[in-house]
């Protein structure tokens, strides 16, 4: 029996290597449905090869153009495009792989219409994780991340018993900027912040981790998929991106998961859970050449959105929501040439310590709360603008 896939955002660097386990595995997977954003070459390529019955697309004219050379495929625009993909009849199995808090509702709607969840989409969780997980645990559906550093803690686990877990250890590469100063980090460009040293991924996400927002994030990704206590949740700095994240027990001793860098390894293992497959075509890896590792402390002063994103997880309910959402914009924000690189963080701090909480939050409020915080944070880089 084949596995069936949705996959949400089929076009971006995570749903590119998502195809490729695919079309390595023909015998074990089937693309059913699929979205994208606006690479439409693309997507025809990958209609013709997959051959899919729904389609998400961005906007109403796709929908027509696409409509008239596959008249056989259901094409779907925007959000409605998403749900579709996300709850596709035929899908066992959703792989998340878009960028931002977009991805909540497709998220929920695949939960609810009962299918497993390979979650790439960070944001989601941040954003609302309390009421993600609530919804999987009702309708007994599986989580499974994908995200490197999660998906590496997830399978060291699987080996051992919750009870004697101390620490989940998840290692951060430092991004673009890890050898600068603050003081350098004043004249930093969008350039200079798209070059990652040991990954190529897309624009949002590598500018985050220069920030040590996206390890901000995996904090609290952490917290909610393997349902651990702020304290137990520790970063450590580690250059070479090969130890792709680590557990501490109880009695002192380290499993780790190591390998080469390569997303295709955690997408297989999420799609394949809980058996483990052949990777085709695997990067070239040799431990033995892999002559040093290096751990490192992280300085609190020099990362300060990992320290905040630990002070939001903790206060927990719509703080994270607040976090992400001022993230999102000041990111685009950045990537549009609006702002400084450090006013990124400037922004994420004033949005973070302006909230008030709501009592009894709901899921329904905490969309409201992500709304108004870009609205907020819209307003407030415009006055920038205007200095
Ligand atoms: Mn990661």
């Amino acid at each position: 029996m084949k596995k069936k896939i949705g996959l949400l955002g089929a076009t971006g660097s995570i749903g590119t290597s998502a195809l490729d386990v695919l079309r390595n595995n023909p015998e074990s997977f089937e693309l059913v449905a699929f979205s994208f954003y606006s690479n439409i070459e693309l997507a025809k390529k990958i209609i013709e090869e997959f051959q899919p019955v729904v389609v998400g697309v961005r906007t109403k004219a796709m929908v027509q153009e696409l409509s008239l050379l596959y008249p056989q495929i259901k094409f779907q625009a925007g959000m409605e495009g998403l749900v579709a993909v996300a709850t596709a009849k035929a899908a066992d199995i959703v792989l998340t792989a878009l960028t931002g808090s977009v991805g909540l509702l497709p998220t929920m709607a695949a939960i609810e219409s009962g299918k497993d969840i390979a979650l790439a989409n960070k944001e989601t969780l941040v954003m609302a994780g309390q009421w993600v997980m609530q919804a999987a645990k009702e309708k007994g559906v599986k989580i499974l991340p994908v995200d490197s550093e999660h998906s590496a803690i997830f399978q060291v686990l699987q080996s051992q018993d919750n009870k004697n877990v101390k620490e989940l250890i998840i290692t951060a590469s430092g991004g673009s900027f890890r050898d600068l100063t603050r003081e350098k980090l004043k004249q930093v460009t969008l350039e200079d912040a798209l070059k990652h040293p040991n990954w190529s991924m897309g624009k949002k996400i590598t500018i985050d981790s220069s920030t040590m927002v996206n390890k901000g994030l995996e904090v609290i990704e952490a917290h909610w998929l393997f349902d651990a206590s702020y304290d137990k949740i520790k970063v450590v700095l580690h250059r070479e991106s090969t130890v792709h994240s680590m557990i501490k027990l109880v009695d002192g001793a380290y499993f780790a998961q190591l390998g080469p860098r390569d997303m295709r390894e955690p997408i297989q293992y999420a799609l394949t859970f809980p058996k483990r497959t052949l990777l085709k075509n695997e990067k070239d890896f040799d431990i033995a050449d892999v002559s040093t590792l290096h751990f490192d402390k992280l300085d609190e002063e020099r990362f300060p959105m990992l320290t905040l994103a630990f002070v939001v997880g903790g206060k927990g309910g719509s703080f994270p929501t607040v976090f992400n959402a001022a993230n999102e914009v000041a990111v685009n924000a950045f990537i549009d040439g609006k702002i400084k690189y450090l006013e990124i963080e400037e922004l994420i701090k004033r949005a973070v310590s302006k909230h008030q909480e709501e009592i009894n939050l709901t899921l329904e409020m905490v969309i409201e709360i992500d709304k108004k915080t870009r609205q907020k944070v819209y307003k407030w880089i415009e006055e920038l603008k205007s200095i």
